[in-house]
């Protein structure tokens, strides 16, 4: 039998969990926010991912383009970076523990909680037809996801900061009533990239369900897409390319600049001065294209393995499955369920 090695505190790898939903294209907002996030921290990290597919149907999902969106979403995370050999990497479907955990957190979880988020309040006014008790609930679930496997920390955009709030509060809560069952995570946001905008509208963040296409870039976008996008940008009438009030639209091309060539906002500054906005989109358009140009490349070689990608996706279910019981059998244990 093999002796079991608990690595000290001090040794033990830091875990990371995080997940992005199917729903459609995944788009720059979500790549700078957090895919690139998720690429980066896998060396040092013990990295948990997934694609989030029950958080997706909250709204109603066309059920042949949403089968192609997960296995689109899947190989595309693999040509970003996500690295099997390193990471574990699966479809949250796949995986029954989630649901089975979010139903326990959700007798965990306050009406009044729920009611206060804010993206709850956007999307039951966008699909006022379908406002159901999952869109509510998907908090406690995406909860769920993370705290079964002890997290310590969550790569995620500033727009899923209250989620996370949400989770440690679930997550406090509960050890509270039964003792010390989940570690409370912290949030890893991107200091660059962590709000891209929309390009119509900069003071809204760049959505995937926005009905007007040239408000987002998606990841996958031909060049020559990207590239009439980034001219059509709403800017303002300054003329002149530095960060300022009033100016969300110039914010917005210098902070997705600077995120995706790593310079800083002042040296953006400095090399645009003088010129004008048409040199400057252009040049945000180039910078983007050639960032997400292997990414395409890599994406249309992977998609057309589908063997490769269910023996990749199969090996991550199991893995997680088997960490995530773990977890959910200490809690309901702790609840007082009788076991089987
Ligand atoms: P939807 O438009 O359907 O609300 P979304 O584009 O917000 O979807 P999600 O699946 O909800 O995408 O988010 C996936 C990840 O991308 C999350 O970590 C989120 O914080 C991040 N993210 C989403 N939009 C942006 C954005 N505009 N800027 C930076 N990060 C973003
Ligand atoms: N709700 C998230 C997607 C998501 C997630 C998670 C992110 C589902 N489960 C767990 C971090 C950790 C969103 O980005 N909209």
């Amino acid at each position: 039998m093999a002796e079991q090695i608990t690595a000290p505190e001090a040794e033990r790898k830091k875990t990371i969990f995080s997940a992005i939903q199917p729903s459609g294209t995944i788009t720059l907002g979500n790549y700078l926010g957090a895919l690139s996030n998720w690429v980066r921290l896998q060396d040092e990290y013990r990295c948990i991912y997934a694609v989030a597919d029950l958080h997706a149907i909250t709204v109603r999902q066309d059920p042949k383009a949403f089968k192609q969106n997960i296995l689109n979403a899947y190989a595309l995370f693999l040509a970003c970076g996500v690295d099997t050999d390193k990471s574990i990497f699966f479809i949250q479907s796949h995986v029954p523990t989630h649901a089975q955990m979010a139903w326990v957190l959700n007798c965990y979880t306050q009406f009044g909680e729920l009611s206060r988020m804010t993206q709850f309040k956007d999307k039951s006014q966008k699909h006022a037809d379908n406002v159901n008790a999952g869109l509510f609930a998907y908090p406690s679930l995406m909860a769920a996801d993370i705290l079964l496997y002890q997290a310590d920390l969550v790569p995620i955009g500033a727009d899923q900061k209250q989620h996370l709030e949400l989770a440690r509060n679930i997550a406090e809560r509960f050890n509270g009533v039964y003792g010390n069952t989940f570690r409370i995570p912290d949030g890893y946001i991107p200091t660059v990239g962590a709000r891209v905008m929309s390009l119509q509208d900069p003071t809204r963040k760049m959505s995937k369900s926005d009905e007007n296409v040239n408000a987002w870039v998606a990841v996958l976008d031909k060049p020559e897409v990207i590239m009439k996008k980034f001219k059509r940008a709403v800017t303002d009438s300054e003329a002149r390319v530095c960060v300022g009030e009033g100016k969300e639209g110039i914010n917005n091309l210098i902070g997705i600049l600077s995120a995706v060539t790593g310079k800083t906002a002042e040296e953006i500054t400095l090399e645009f001065e003088g010129r004008g906005y048409g040199d400057f989109k252009t040049a945000v358009g180039e910078a983007v294209v050639e960032r997400l140009r292997p990414i395409r490349e890599r994406f249309d070689e992977l998609i057309g393995e589908r063997a490769y990608l269910e023996e990749q996706y199969r090996k991550g279910a199991e893995t997680a499955q088997m960490i995530s019981q773990r977890t959910l059998d200490k809690a309901m244990k702790k609840i007082g369920f009788l076991p089987r």
